[in-house]
């Protein structure tokens, strides 16, 4: 899954328009270099980020959805919110990647009405509040466990069990530590049957190991180790991967499938 981030302040000052065609432009270059899903979002959840209204958002995603989908492109809408989910589905995307799973009460109808697939992920609290002292008794129990519930909620309102993936949400509401035990707890979420997708990409934890390496590094040079989360998520049992470079995510999941496939890793 690659990302395209459809927000003003991701690739120019130059207004709407324009931030509309890189937005498109960067997706499809996402396609061409082998991503399966272009995962659109109009609203940053960056610790600290401000809540964007339904309309803006859509202004956002939807005109970009609509000419991704036009060139075939398979897309996911980014988005918490159901008016928006609506908008997205009828502009032509074929899945719902809901940081919240789905708390806005109407996501689920929206979603079961459709033929559209489901990332339902885990977040403590909001994007403003979330990093601040996140606590658990054991991470990977109650994320597992959330995430069954919410999946089982979301199938009593509907959606079909084969249209819906799981997300630990990375970096959302999670301590350093709570990312690593995440991580190397992929199996337990995979186990529960569900298709597993993990976003790493770039995020903050990993700057933190590279520093303790002696290596400082902004968010845009952290690709190899993205790579490297990529190849022990799939070990793990991730069927997703969510990242900024396709090219490298590509060959780093491929090379650990076909590792794994070759030698029963998990068994
Ligand atoms: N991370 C971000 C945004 N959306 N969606 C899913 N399903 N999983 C994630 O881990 C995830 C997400 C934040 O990352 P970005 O701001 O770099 O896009």
């Amino acid at each position: 899954m690659g990302i395209v981030n459809a927000t003003p302040d991701s690739f120019s000052d130059g207004g709407i328009n324009e931030a509309r065609d890189a937005a498109v432009a960067h997706g499809l270059r996402l396609w061409d270099e082998g991503a399966d899903i272009v995962d659109v979002g109009g609203e940053s959840t960056r610790p600290g980020a401000a809540p964007v209204n339904a309309a803006e958002e859509a202004g956002r995603v939807v005109p970009v959805i609509a000419d991704l989908v036009d060139r075939g492109v398979v897309v996911s809408v980014d988005t918490m919110k159901a008016s928006v989910a609506s908008e997205a589905i009828e502009a032509g995307a074929h899945i719902v990647n809901d940081v919240s799973g789905f708390r806005d009460s109407e996501m689920a109808a929206v979603c079961a009405g459709t033929d559209v697939g489901v990332v339902l992920m885990h977040m403590r609290g909001d994007p403003q509040t979330m990093q601040d002292n996140p606590h658990y008794d054991d991470v990977v129990t109650e994320v597992v466990a959330f995430l069954e519930t919410t999946a089982e909620r979301a199938i009593d309102e509907g959606v079909a069990a084969e249209r819906i993936c799981l997300d630990p949400g990375i970096g959302f509401g999670k301590t350093f530590d709570h990312n690593l035990a995440l991580l190397n707890g992929i199996e337990r979420l995979a186990d529960i049957g569900y298709p597993v997708l993990v976003g790493t990409s770039r995020k903050g934890f990993l700057g933190a190991i590279l520093r303790d390496a002696g290596i400082n590094t902004a968010a845009q040079e952290r690709d190899v180790a993205t790579a490297a989360t990529v190849a022990l998520a799939v070990a793990g049992g991730a069927s997703v991967v969510r990242v900024h470079n396709v090219g490298h995510g590509l060959q780093a999941a491929r090379t650990a499938d076909a590792m794994v496939r070759a030698s029963n890793w998990r068994n």
